[in-house]
């Protein structure tokens, strides 16, 4: 009995190896899970459901055999796939989780989320980040022919790289008044998330009470996957 939670997988056409490490995951240990979280960044990047690609359509079909077996598989949005939606999801068998999701992980409230939203310090990640989640904004891109959204995306990611090549690596990774607060709001003691591609268990304390931090890994040179056990033991493993 194991619950495991994956993010940051960027599933790229292009990059058919990681495609391949995901379906192994997926027929092998996935398929004897209690469930399946996906933390975000599942795909490099999403352009509407009307949009798949030979990737979106291969592992839509793995994860659709694990609802059909009984397992449940979770989908949190990233900054890259927050375009996926409900047509996506119920062919893929995910049930799509708000931002920020308190699941109830063998008995603990464990607060889950992409993570992008605690990098505050990146005040043009979240100026970006708030034209693209407004709906008006979305419906526009929506309307817009496949080809003319991929233009856009490319554009985007151009910009991005430009973006975070001048950066300070500081100022991309979570801000620690925000993930506090975020603790403080949910009241639970341990939150997972991905974005940054900076692995680890941070523990600290607020107010004299003990928290973790998990942060899962990227899969561009390896897989990550975190394992939860009944006894809540967590592991943050390489595949
Ligand atoms: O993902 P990662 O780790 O590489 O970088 C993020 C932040 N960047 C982004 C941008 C995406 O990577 C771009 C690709 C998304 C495509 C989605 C497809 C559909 C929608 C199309 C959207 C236009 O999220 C990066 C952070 C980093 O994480 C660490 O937290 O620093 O943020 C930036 O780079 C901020 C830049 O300011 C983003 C600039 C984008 C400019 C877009 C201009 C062209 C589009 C105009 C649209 C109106
Ligand atoms: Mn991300």
């Amino acid at each position: 009995m194991t619950t495991l939670f994956i993010s940051d997988l960027h599933l790229d056409d292009r990059r058919p190896e990681t495609t391949r490490l995901l379906m192994r995951f997926l027929e092998q240990e996935a398929k004897t899970a209690d469930a399946l979280y996906i933390l975000g960044d599942l795909f490099e990047f999403w352009l509407g459901d009307d949009v798949p690609s030979k990737c979106s359509n291969e592992v839509g079909l793995a994860l659709s055999g694990l609802k059909n077996k009984g397992i449940p598989c979770y989908f949190t949005h990233g900054n890259r796939d927050f375009l996926l939606q409900e047509g996506y999801a119920e062919t893929a068998g995910m049930k799509l989780l708000p931002e920020e999701y308190v699941a109830d992980l063998y008995g603990e409230r464990v607060l889950l989320m992409h993570g992008d939203s605690l990098c505050t310090d990146d005040i043009a990640y979240q100026q970006f980040r708030t034209l693209v989640r407004n709906p008006v904004w979305q419906h526009d891109f929506l309307s817009k022919t496949p080809q003319e959204r991929l233009q856009v995306a490319l554009q985007a990611r151009d910009a991005s790289a430009e973006h975070k090549g001048k950066q300070d690596m500081d100022i991309m990774d979570v801000n620690q008044g925000q993930v506090i607060d975020s603790f403080e709001r949910h009241g639970v003691h341990r939150m997972i998330h991905g974005h940054t591609h900076r692995p680890a268990t941070h523990e600290f304390e607020i107010n004299g009470k003990a928290v973790q931090r998990i942060v899962l890994g990227d899969w561009y040179t390896q897989g990550s996957v975190l394992r939860v056990h009944p006894d809540r033991v967590y592991s943050l493993d390489v595949l």
